[in-house]
């Protein structure tokens, strides 16, 4: 890799008042934790084979609708641009956009997991030598600035797939995508991979897999709070939970407390009741006209394209 061109500021997560949105969440009346503890290194090695697991559609689904429609995709981007990633987990899916781009300035995949980052990285500069890799390590979803790029560039295109922003509850998703527009501009565009409303055991299947991956990567989270930030969660009295919410159109990760129990952080106790939860993730799911209608203030949606059995949608939508 050319040690030149990486620009990395490091992300630890125990800075950014981590501990205060864990303790505040634990305290709420339906405790939650934030969903981006999942993505440590082993987190975002269970994520990968999340990813591959037969009941899992959202990236076999997006790969296949990249595969079959690189050519328009590719006129969308453009020459010259500058191509964003948010989340750098997406290797596959990164590999076949820069494999079917014409010729873009640079790739900056951006992503709060270090160790992913520069694997991820190290391997695609490796397969890509033409292309200019610059990786951040930031949390993209807090205010950062780009570095100074001593080259010239065309447009930006931020580049989302996943459906990551399902992630996000509908309002802060309105907001964040608010922000990347402000941040890149008029005429920028967002390539935005968006999971869409479907038949209830479709979804539920994809996030109770029957291997156990997404379970185990959701226990994970207690592991990295046991590890990381001095709880003490007894990991053995935790259960995996995921349900489809018809009414807000989005699946609920739950990690269930199997017994009566206490946790314990520096001296401060937390009670959870048998079969009390705490979320860990939201993963809200989209009709199209809903999706525009979520992204209406800032863009325009230039180009819808979904699979066959509509299941998922990537979509360009440029700034206003
Ligand atoms: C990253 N994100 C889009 C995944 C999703 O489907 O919401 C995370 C995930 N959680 C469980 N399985 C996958």
């Amino acid at each position: 890799m050319n040690e030149s061109v990486l620009k990395l500021n490091t992300h630890d997560p125990r800075d950014d008042h981590l501990l205060e949105e864990i303790l505040s969440g634990l305290n709420q009346e339906q405790k939650e934790l934030p969903c981006k503890l999942f993505y440590d290194k082993k987190g975002s090695e269970l994520f990968d084979k999340i990813t591959a697991l037969p009941e899992y559609y959202p990236t076999r689904t997006e790969i296949e609708i990249i595969e079959s429609n690189i050519e328009e995709i590719s006129a969308c981007i453009g020459k010259n641009s500058l191509l964003v990633e948010l989340g750098s987990g997406s290797s596959i899916k990164i590999r076949l956009l820069l494999g079917g781009l014409k010729e873009i300035s640079a790739y900056v995949p951006l992503d709060i997991s270090y160790s992913h980052l520069i694997e991820s990285t190290n391997a695609l500069s490796k397969d890509f030598k033409q292309i200019k890799i610059i990786p951040l390590c930031v949390d993209y979803t807090k205010p950062f600035t780009f570095p100074d790029f001593d080259f010239e560039w065309g447009k930006i295109v931020v580049f989302y797939p996943g459906s990551t922003i399902g992630n996000f509850h509908p309002a802060y998703a309105r907001k964040f995508l608010g922000n990347v527009a402000k941040r890149t501009g008029k005429g920028s565009g967002l390539l935005i991979g968006a999971d869409l409303k479907k038949d209830k055991s479709v979804i539920e299947n994809a996030y109770n897999d029957s291997r156990g991956v997404t379970a185990e990567f959701n226990l994970n989270i207690l592991y990295r709070l046991n590890s990381e930030i001095g709880f003490n969660f007894d990991t053995d009295k935790w259960e995996h939970s995921a349900v489809y919410n018809e009414k807000e159109g989005r699946i609920e990760m739950h990690l269930v407390s199997l017994t009566a129990q206490n946790v314990s952080h520096n001296g401060t106790r937390i009670f959870f009741e048998k079969d009390e939860s705490i979320i860990t993730e939201y993963s809200y799911k989209y009709s199209l006209d809903e999706f525009e209608d979520l992204i209406k203030d800032y863009y325009r949606v230039q180009k819808v394209w979904v699979d066959s059995n509509r299941r998922f949608s990537l979509q360009y939508l440029s700034v206003i």
